[in-house]
């Protein structure tokens, strides 16, 4: 490899992505002396918050704890909703920019595209699509579980006429709904989304469903001031609490299991959640939920019955919420809802049930289903969700030192020890990344968490003269085992989610994310640590 003119820049760390994982990486290494910079494909801060802009798009997490634990960052910033749309998020980006400084070691609409390991100068060679070549001893890519979108191969998708969009890949100037025909394709949490937006805004909103979304109630309000101060006075102790529950929000399982009550209590325990809202029907619920059919049924059951009081047509809501569950409650990604059951009962929302009537093809001015009946579109919405956790890192020509491209090393499944590095590629360090907690993890919390880690490994490394840290492949599999065994006896292999991999034709299917929780996640990191890095070849 021969990229040693002077024109290539040289840096410690090249942290790819600017949401809050690069964020923190920049700020933390660059306030250590060492030399940082993100490069950003967007043009502006926020990660996953810049690219999904839709209609509606909006955090699922309780605003005071979807930001950073810093005093000096939290103390002067308020959320206005209790759970900010984007525009929100970006403006608080916005804020921590003023306040940081991040930007300007930001060069933004900079897509990194290619990386190659020199094992004479151990550094990575980073090639981006500003034509420029860069070195970096540590390459850090901070892309979130979902920077990969996933558009399915449907007919004729091509020759449609009029706008359609992917939800994560929404233009950042908007599209105006008001008025026009919508076909909504997907129900995950982004087409939830789009079709509470929607239903307000346009003449008429088509759902394409092809599994229901088991969602649960968001309980959003408008902070008030008293609110406000309330928060202000809690939030040190909700920031560290959130260090030690399963998914870094600040409230966790209940440790009984939902079998072992009777019925009059387990439906007092369901109802408490159920008022409280926000993911807690979920993951502060029955600690036997994920893991008991039979715990889990009657969730099901009881998340059923509050779903159908609220659709009128019958029909309907054994479409929205079937007798019998199609997957157990919570193996797939609850969305979080405002109104999203009761917009069903609108002249102007149209559910089209793709398992009775698949997508035959898209056409020049709309969607004809099997059953030859063609609608016609302003716009279609591709609600369909992504090639997640390991996708935006497979995209990349990230070559190991033996010449294989690390979407090769991964085609039958992924391997990285602690989710944070995978051997034959010393020095790359994911945040966020496949096999670590991320997606099943409030993302301020792994940001700054896992984040902090790989500042250690990092910091450890420069300040000791060491020059190349990668993992082994026995560190690696061990830990594909290891979340294996864990994701074993719950119920997630019952659906298929992203979770699993199962949504993209042809992926392997593991446990994209770490099941284990995050504190028993830190335990593993610190073990490895206090073992001299336990499972990494240091040199
Ligand atoms: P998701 O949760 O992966 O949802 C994608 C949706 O698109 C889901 O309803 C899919 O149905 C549907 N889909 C996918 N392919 C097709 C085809 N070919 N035809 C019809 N429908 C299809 O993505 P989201 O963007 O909503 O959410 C991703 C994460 O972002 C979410 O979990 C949060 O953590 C934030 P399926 O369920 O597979 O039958």
């Amino acid at each position: 490899m021969s990229t040693s003119d002077s024109t290539v820049e040289e840096l410690d760390v090249l942290v790819i992505g600017s949401g809050f994982a690069g964020i923190y990486q920049l700020h933390r290494l660059r306030n250590l002396g060492h030399s940082v910079k993100i490069f950003e494909a967007g043009s502006a801060l926020g990660g996953i918050w810049y690219w999904n802009c839709y209609p509606g798009a909006r955090v699922d997490t309780e605003g005071p704890i979807y930001q950073f634990a810093y005093q000096d960052l939290w103390k002067d910033w308020e959320y206005q909703a209790l759970y900010p749309d984007w525009s929100e998020v970006r403006e608080y980006f916005d804020y921590v920019d003023r306040k940081l400084d991040i930007s300007r070691d930001v060069r933004f609409n900079t897509r990194v595209e290619s990386a190659e390991f020199d094992t004479e100068r151990n550094q990575w060679v980073v090639r981006s699509s500003d034509g420029a070549t860069t070195r970096c001893t540590y390459l850090v890519p901070c892309l979130g579980f979902a920077s990969k979108p996933y558009v399915p191969t449907i007919p004729g998708l091509d020759s449609y006429r009029g706008i359609s969009h992917h939800t994560g890949l929404w233009p950042q100037d908007g599209v105006d709904l008001t008025g026009k025909r919508v076909a909504v394709i997907g129900t995950g949490a982004s087409g939830v989304q789009v079709i509470q937006e929607a239903a307000s805004d346009a003449a008429d909103v088509t759902v394409f469903q092809r599994t229901p979304n088991l969602a649960i109630p968001m309980g959003q309000r408008t902070l008030t001031p008293a609110d406000q101060a309330a928060i202000k006075a809690e939030l040190p102790e909700r920031f560290a609490s959130r260090a030690s529950t399963f998914a870094g929000f600040d409230y966790d399982f209940t440790p009984i299991n939902a079998v072992d009550l009777p019925e009059q209590e387990r439906t007092a325990g369901y109802e408490e959640l159920w008022e409280k809202g926000g993911f807690r029907f979920w993951l502060a619920t029955f600690q036997d939920t994920l893991f008991d059919q039979k715990s889990n049924d009657y969730a099901y059951t009881f998340w059923r019955d509050k779903v159908r009081a609220r659709i009128k047509d019958p029909l309907l809501a054994e479409k929205l919420a079937p007798t019998d569950p199609i997957h157990p409650f919570g193996v797939k990604r609850p969305s979080l809802e405002q109104n999203y059951y009761d917009v069903y009962n609108q002249d102007n929302l149209h559910l089209v049930d793709l398992n009775e009537t698949p997508i035959e093809t898209v056409t020049e001015r709309g969607i004809r289903t099997a059953d030859g009946t063609e609608r016609e579109f302003d716009v279609i919405v591709l609600a369909t969700g992504f090639d997640s956790v390991s996708g935006g890192l497979t995209r990349l020509d990230i070559r190991g030192t033996d010449g294989t491209l690390l979407r090769d090393k991964w085609a039958d499944g992924i391997s990285a020890h602690l989710g944070v590095a995978t051997a034959g590629f010393p020095n790359l360090l994911f945040v966020y990344g496949p096999q670590s907690p991320s997606g099943f993890c409030n993302g301020p919390t792994c940001a700054e968490i896992q984040g902090e880690m790989i500042v250690e490994i990092v910091e450890h490394l420069l300040c000791n003269g060491h020059q190349r840290i990668e993992s082994t492949p026995e560190a690696d599999q061990a830990w594909s085992e290891h979340v294996a065994e864990l994701v074993g006896p719950t119920l997630f292999t019952k659906a298929k989610s992203w979770y699993m991999g199962a949504n993209i034709p042809g992926k392997a299917i593991q446990s994209l994310n770490y099941p284990g929780g995050l504190p028993l996640y830190q335990e593993k990191y610190a073990e490895s640590k206090a073992n001299g890095y336990a499972g990494f070849r240091i040199s």
